[in-house]
């Protein structure tokens, strides 16, 4: 038995506005907590510089800069097929200081003009609120997520938002792999805290702040069109007991519970499970929720869940001569039946379908892959193209897992794989880890005079989304 993609499944692609945008200092745009970042290397952390080095070179100033090129690439989505594309709002194109009275209307224009556009095409936006970036000011005045003053600023940036563009975003999704806050990898990516001072305390009163802000986001997208659909994202490090040993069993319990499950459980159920507090006093933390909190998250929760998939890890005991795996957000052990790409990140498309059962088993509300690909080093060939085929291995493999899953009776809506166009890493901050089926000649050093080239995946892609999954 083999089911097929349903007729209205959302088929489109991925982007951030942090590693994409670019217009870092125009149109009236704040600097954000990206703009003191700069590159590192393979599995080098970035750096952070407050204020910006004169020198230093910073990848997502100009990014690959979406900012003046919106209506040639969303004509590129287009002619890919997509039904849908994500993207993110730049927080602080709309509040440049993040606690301004006023909305910069310049900055509001701009995504009136591109979701005027995706319209054109009849794309649907799928649009995050908080990509992975936070007015700068919040950070420098206010410590960043840690600080419960953070929550009232994003709920009136969402409202400013949820009210403009009525009617012309319907599906929105809250705060960007929120439980990256559970490592601190995401001290300052996703909590604007910087990493010297933060502590596991900081990082989960962060994540704390974080959901109470998207509960009421959520609730007021509600009450201003009861049409919006609210989603939660969640980054899924899928994790697997390294040997059958009733311990390894158990450390990947908690494992899974503390850095995938429990901020979803949160979005979804609208309160804390009740494994919470042990876990977190394992970690030295203290969950402090007031009854206001409480009832925040109860009226908040989310009506589909979404969440990134690149790979998988094992955790546990370390057989005789096991490497860790390479990628630093959550380390863990390598898998000896993986393959992993250049990063570390191991490549494991069946993993795919387990966190998509296991998911469904726990919710059942529709989920959607929202992120999702492979980071690899693209060359132009001599005759001037891209040839990507190991890009396309990659999606075709977690694609067919994803038709196993929908067989399996999961409702799964939609497929948005991550940096359809290339952009810049987040990890690393480089350009030459590229994911998009739509290459950009910008590169690590600076040069490149950004032209889009459509890659091989390009027009795969595109066969996938005109066929609907059915011809891989
Ligand atoms: C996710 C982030 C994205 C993205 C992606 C790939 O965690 O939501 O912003 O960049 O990972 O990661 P990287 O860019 O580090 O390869």
């Amino acid at each position: 038995m083999q089911m097929q993609f349903p007729k209205d499944f959302l088929w489109g692609g991925a982007t951030a506005a942090n590693q994409y945008e670019g217009g870092w200092d125009e149109g009236g745009r704040g600097p954000s907590i990206d703009d003191v970042f700069t590159g590192g290397s393979v599995n080098t952390a970035r750096r952070i510089t407050i204020p910006p080095e004169a020198d230093a070179f910073y990848p997502n100033h100009e990014a690959t800069d979406f900012y003046h090129h919106w209506k040639e690439d969303i004509a590129l989505f287009a002619e890919m097929g997509f039904k849908v594309y994500r993207m993110s709002i730049s927080w602080s194109r709309i509040f440049p200081n993040g606690d301004d009275a006023q909305p910069n209307e310049e900055g509001l224009a701009f995504y009136d003009a591109v979701f005027d556009e995706l319209a054109k095409y009849g794309i649907e936006p799928l649009v995050t609120l908080s990509h992975y970036e936070n007015p700068l000011h919040l950070t420098t005045e206010y410590g960043g997520w840690k600080n419960r003053a953070l929550i009232d600023h994003f709920v009136r940036y969402a409202d400013t938002v949820l009210r403009r563009y009525r009617g012309k975003v319907r599906r929105w999704l809250t705060f960007n792999e929120i439980n990256m806050l559970s490592v601190p990898f995401g001290s300052f990516i996703a909590g604007g805290m910087l990493p010297e001072t933060c502590t596991a305390q900081d990082r989960w009163d962060a994540m704390h702040n974080q959901l109470v802000a998207s509960a009421r986001a959520v609730r007021l997208a509600h009450e201003i069109d009861p049409e919006n659909q609210m989603g939660c994202m969640i980054a899924y490090m899928c994790v697997y007991p390294r040997t059958c040993s009733p311990e390894d069993q158990l450390t990947q319990l908690s494992v899974d519970r503390l850095h995938n499950l429990l901020a979803g459980d949160v979005h979804v159920r609208g309160a804390y499970p009740s494994y919470a507090e042990r876990l977190l006093a394992e970690e030295g933390v203290t969950l402090k929720v007031s009854e206001q909190d409480a009832a925040d998250l109860r009226a908040g929760t989310v009506d589909f869940y979404t969440f990134s998939y690149y790979d998988s890890r094992c955790v546990g005991t370390a057989q005789e001569g096991d490497p860790s795996t390479g990628n630093g957000a959550l380390g863990g052990l390598r898998n000896p039946y993986l393959q992993a790409t250049e990063w570390g990140w191991q490549i494991d498309p069946k993993g795919l379908r387990w966190v998509l059962n296991h998911l469904y088993d726990r919710y059942q509300i529709p989920l959607m892959v929202v992120e999702n690909g492979l980071g690899a080093m693209d060359e132009v060939a001599p005759d001037g193209r891209i040839h990507d085929p190991y890009r396309i291995d990659y999606l075709r493999q977690h694609i067919e897992s994803m038709r196993e899953a929908i067989t399996d009776g999961v409702d799964l809506i939609g497929y948005t794989p991550w940096g359809c166009i290339d952009l810049v890493s987040a990890s690393t901050g480089e350009m030459r880890k590229r994911y998009g089926m739509i290459y950009v000649d910008k590169h690590d050093d600076g040069t490149g005079d950004l032209s889009r080239h459509r890659k091989d995946s390009f027009y795969w892609y595109q066969k996938v989304i005109a066929t609907n999954g059915s011809d891989l």
